[in-house]
């Protein structure tokens, strides 16, 4: 996002187990396994955006960070018993890490680093720095280790809720793995870059000179994936504005920290979903295709292949985004026909999905919010009676990207974004995070289906979890 969170206390919690409806008009039967959804936030307001991580060195560790509502700071939820309970808190709340405005992103690296950035919080402004904090404890304390600055001519602090063109730092992503960490973010009209060396546990060089990515002004909501031979991929959406379409972009730095930069931007698709794309489901924040790489590392037969997710509307201005999965095998130059994901058979919205790649196998998982079961006909799925505005928390695992799984519920509840009274919906993305065979998401939730909600009929959003097991 690019807005405002609150402040409080919190405490832990687990939900009960669920029975996952079967999903209605689903492409053939699925055998459901029992999701038990948890309410991770637990907190009065509104939680959304979460980003999560999975330590490699301990896969029991799991940590959530997301947005809350009216600024001044971040919650987080850390787990060491594989996302049963959590220890939850307030940071960047005029604490170490300044105050936090927003927009969380988090990795776990091969040696346990934990590292976070986020927009910062100047009263009601977002200044032209990017934070990186380390947590070398699992994510129960963090220090920063770098303030990221635009490059480019100064400007003027701008308003954090301003929304179109040229923002002047928005949407950060911040990526570690093999020896390196990397961070991109908008920097008010291209796509920039940094990283730095990673050598081990709170072991991390100075980030390289702030490069501009080419081929990709007014592109953003981007990620960044690292290779097996620790080539950088940045992937962003333009135009950043409006309803009519986007593009996705890709284009790679071939040598990583070296000194050589990105190369020029391949063009994957168009994907009909503008940076500001209105659906019924998310009628305040609107949404972005919301592309995502992950980039296979493992020992497995497709090591070096990196995956692309995306929301793709089709027709244009329908409503009906479906979630969509390509592949390439050359760096980026040349991409797989994209796949559907969601195996639905409604014209209902999929949208802001999340992927990540099981490094100890290569297999992928992908996630993401689901209007299926909302026919505006009543029953679970439908809170209101009007089709396509409510939405349910789904997912699904491929293999190798030629083929995905039945879709799994993972929420067990129902939720309204507009009930929230958020003003950003459910935000600008959901989280994931996939190793050793356990997926666990994050996504903002205000149905209640635990029952620890402590705004009970006010709607507002938690963040909720899950162990989602790969059955493929
Ligand atoms: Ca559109
Ligand atoms: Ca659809
Ligand atoms: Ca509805
Ligand atoms: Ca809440």
């Amino acid at each position: 996002m690019r807005r405002h969170p609150l402040v409080a206390a919190i405490i832990v919690a687990a939900g009960p187990a669920v029975l996952a409806a079967a999903p209605a008009g689903a492409a053939h039967s699925v055998t459901q396994a029992a999701v038990t959804n948890v309410d991770v936030s637990q907190r009065p307001g509104n939680e959304s955006e979460g980003t999560t991580a999975v330590n490699p060195t301990n896969p029991n560790n799991v940590v959530i960070i997301t947005n809350i509502q009216h600024g001044g700071g971040l919650f987080e939820g850390v787990s060491f018993d594989g996302g049963v309970t959590w220890t939850t808190s307030i940071i960047g709340d005029n604490d170490n890490l300044g105050v936090a405005c927003c927009d969380p992103t988090i990795s776990f690296d091969e040696h346990g680093n934990l590292f976070l950035s986020y927009l910062y919080l100047q009263g009601n402004t977002v200044p032209n720095i990017v934070p990186v904090a380390l947590s070398t404890d699992g994510g129960l304390h963090f220090n920063l280790i770098s303030n990221i600055v635009k490059p480019g001519p100064t400007s003027a602090l701008i308003a954090s809720d301003r929304r179109g063109l040229f923002r002047f730092v928005d949407q950060p992503t911040i990526t570690a793995a093999s020896g390196a960490v990397w961070l991109v973010f908008n920097a008010g009209g291209p796509v920039v870059a940094t990283g730095a060396a990673v050598t081990g546990l709170g072991a991390v060089g100075s980030f390289i000179p702030v490069e501009a990515v080419p081929g990709t002004n007014n592109c953003t909501y981007g990620d960044v994936a690292i290779g097996p031979a620790g080539q950088v991929m940045q992937v962003c959406t333009q135009t950043e504005s409006g309803q009519g379409g986007g593009h996705i972009r890709v284009s790679e730095d071939a040598d990583g920290l070296g000194p050589g930069g990105f190369g020029g931007t391949v063009t994957v698709t168009d994907t009909h979903v503008g940076g500001f794309d209105f659906i019924p489901a998310q009628p305040d924040r609107s949404v972005d295709a919301e592309p995502g790489l992950a980039w296979d590392r493992s020992g497995g037969p497709h090591r070096g292949r990196v995956y692309l997710v995306y929301a793709h509307e089709h027709p244009n201005e329908s409503d009906d985004t479906d979630i969509m999965l390509s592949y390439s095998d050359d760096q980026g130059v040349t991409w797989s026909a994209p796949l559907r994901v969601n195996d639905d058979r409604t014209v209902t919205s999929q949208f802001l999905p999340k992927i990540s790649l099981d490094q100890t196998d290569g297999h992928v998982a992908i996630v993401w919010y689901d209007a299926r079961n909302d026919l505006g006909l009543g029953g679970a799925g439908d809170t209101d009676g009007v089709p396509n505005d409510d939405a349910q928390f789904w997912g699904a695992f491929s293999d190798d990207g030629t083929t995905v799984s039945s879709n799994l519920q993972i929420s067990a509840g129902t939720s309204n974004s507009h009930d929230s009274q958020n003003s950003i919906d459910y935000g600008d993305y959901s989280g994931l995070s996939f190793f050793g065979g356990v997926a666990h998401p994050a996504w903002s939730d205000n149905s209640n289906s635990t029952g620890n909600n402590p705004d009970g009929q006010l709607h507002a959003l938690d963040i909720y979890s899950a162990s989602v097991t790969d059955p493929t």
